[in-house]
């Protein structure tokens, strides 16, 4: 338990109808006493005060009231922080907020650093390790299937496995370990092969858990497009109907975006960073100049592309040009302008006019190596719209959106954490198998159920906590 108490203001900067002020710590209710007066029928002082209520008061600085506001008490242990909890409810905006925290400063508090109140919830044995990182995951979902993740992993569906895998590991540790201390009761062969097929089981289990990294990633940090393709093709347009509103500038001239447009959209659940850029050709001038080479950065650091192709034109040596320089990118071709009379005569013909369900198709084509998906839209109308959004969840997602599959996924600290659970693990069967001194065997255990500890904090360090908490806002 921690000797200090901390204070920060736990809601957005900025003006709103009301801000909270959060404090938590062994003087809370101390520091709350010489901050708060209470008013109304039964003025209670925050100390005189029971569990889980809440009381009506001002904020008082000296002889000064610095605002109205209603304060709630939580004591210890049932409170976000297992420490004694005060909430207090001001009026909105950054200086009544700023004025109350000043208030509690000056009476005791030190002001909280990033995510220090789940780093007390944490370190108080109220929530582990990766049940604290499904907190800021929580707060930075974008889209209501990262939300459904990060809950499933607050709630400790991904914990339980981890211990379970950490509990077996362990174990397995125990049996050998049992037999070093006993070289006279000499190891069975069967007793190998069983630790064997346990340490097989465990590295099965672990590889499932491995797989879900990538939609963890997706889910958590979303994934970037870049809208690329020749100027006027309709790249702003596509770009506003994804998202739904007019974001970008649209107009018949040519070189009309000149900088990069980044928006997120919550495309079929899958959180997707649209970046509209400017259009490829020779610049003209040195600010054009300046937008291509952003555009082919964007390019570069995007997860896939839009590549858009004007259909009303035909198909320019340079159009040709970019498609076999894109050819090594994930990329889904988009032929806009589809109300006009096609011009494109586009030489990517579809494979036997296969038509999928979702009404895209997936064209192939000497000198491109594999099938690339066509979408036919109009950006004028939104036509086509929802069958582009299909082909992007299909290509950034391979395969269904499950249930059961939310309630775990690992975020890249876990990845190298089982990473290298997995390499030791299978390191152990190694040295079974060779019959190798189970001196070694016990050494791989150890690292294996250590590195699977360093998921739920049981084995984590104070440089990995500093960086996990680093990473949450104030207040939180
Ligand atoms: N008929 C028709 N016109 C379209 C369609 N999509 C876009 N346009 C028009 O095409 C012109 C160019 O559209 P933009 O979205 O600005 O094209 P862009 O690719 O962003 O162009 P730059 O930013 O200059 O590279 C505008 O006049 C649009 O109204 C479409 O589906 N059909
Ligand atoms: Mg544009």
């Amino acid at each position: 338990m921690f000797d200090d108490t901390i204070a920060a203001i736990a809601t957005p900067v900025g003006e709103g109808g009301l801000a909270v002020i959060r404090l938590s710590g062994p003087q809370t209710l101390a520091v709350a006493d010489r901050s708060f007066a209470p008013m109304g029928q039964l003025p209670l002082k925050p100390s005189q005060a029971a569990t889980h209520t809440i009381h009506y008061g001002k904020i008082v600085r000296g002889d000064r009231v610095v605002d109205e506001v209603l304060l709630a008490v939580m004591r210890a242990p049932h409170t976000y922080t297992r420490e004694d909890v005060v909430e207090i409810t001001c009026h909105g905006g950054i200086l009544p907020a700023k004025l109350v925290l000043d208030t509690i400063l000056e009476n005791g508090a030190r002001l909280a650093l990033p995510g220090e109140f789940t780093r007390r919830a944490f370190l108080n044995g109220r929530i582990d390790l990766a049940q604290a990182e499904a907190v800021a995951d929580l707060i930075y979902a974008r889209t209501e299937l990262s939300l459904q993740a990060a809950g499933e992993q607050l709630a400790g569906k991904l914990s339980r496995r981890i211990n379970q895998l950490r509990d077996d590991l362990m174990q397995t540790l125990a049996h050998v370990e049992a037999h070093i201390d006993f070289p006279e009761e000499d190891i069975a062969p069967d007793t190998r092969g069983q630790l064997v097929s346990r340490l097989e089981r465990g590295v099965a289990f672990m590889d499932e858990l491995l797989r879900t990294a990538n939609e963890g990633q997706i889910l958590r940090r979303g994934v970037r497009a870049a809208i690329v393709g020749r100027p006027n093709a309709g790249k702003s347009s596509l770009l506003n109907q994804l998202l739904g509103h007019d974001r970008a500038i649209v107009s018949a001239t040519p070189g009309t975006t000149r900088d990069t447009i980044e928006e997120t959209a919550n495309v079929r659940g899958l959180p997707v960073v649209f970046i509209d850029t400017a259009g490829l050709r020779e610049a003209c001038d040195e600010i054009e100049a300046e937008g291509v080479r952003r555009s082919r950065e964007s390019l570069a650091r995007a997860e896939f592309i839009l590549h858009v192709l004007d259909a009303s034109e035909p198909l320019t040596p340079a159009d040709e040009k970019y498609l076999a320089e894109f050819a090594g990118k994930k990329r889904i071709l988009v032929r806009n302008k589809i109300d006009l009379p096609n011009k494109l005569g586009l030489p990517l013909t579809p494979s036997d006019g296969e038509r999928v369900a979702t009404g895209w198709v997936r064209g192939e084509r000497a000198g491109f190596p594999s099938a690339i998906p066509i979408v036919d839209v109009c950006c004028l109308t939104g036509q086509g719209i929802e069958a582009l959004k299909d082909a992007i969840r299909e290509i950034v997602w391979s395969g269904e959106i499950n249930a059961e599959m939310l309630q775990v996924m690992i975020n890249s600290r876990h990845q190298d954490a089982l990473n290298r659970a997995r390499a030791a693990a299978l390191r152990g069967v190694e040295a079974l198998r060779a019959d190798a001194s189970l001196e070694l065997v016990a050494l791989d255990l150890r690292i294996a159920a250590s590195a699977a500890g360093e998921i739920v904090g049981q084995t984590a360090t104070a440089d990995l906590l500093d960086l996990i908490f680093s990473q949450f806002c104030i207040g939180k």
